[in-house]
């Protein structure tokens, strides 16, 4: 479970180039992290994350996207 907010400052912190953007390997650099994504979104690794919810195609997850895809696994307060 997680607040808005905190997944902010989880994004902010994952997105190690700071483009605005996670990348496959924004989220490779930071295991620890990304298991917490992972967990929240119900996926089992960055490029699953990827493949189910880069809605656009761009290669990259925005906020937006992470936002979505934690809410539909449920996980969103
Ligand atoms: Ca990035
Ligand atoms: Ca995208």
């Amino acid at each position: 479970m997680a607040t808005e907010q905190e997944l902010q400052s989880l994004f902010n912190t994952l997105d190690s180039d700071q483009d605005g953007k996670l990348s496959v390997n924004d989220l490779l650099l930071s295991p620890g992290l990304n298991s917490v994504i992972s967990s929240a979104t119900s996926t089992s690794s960055p490029q699953a994350l990827l493949a189910q919810y880069d809605s656009d195609e761009d290669g990259n997850i925005t906020f937006e996207e992470l936002k979505q895809a934690v809410e539909r696994a449920g996980n969103l307060t």
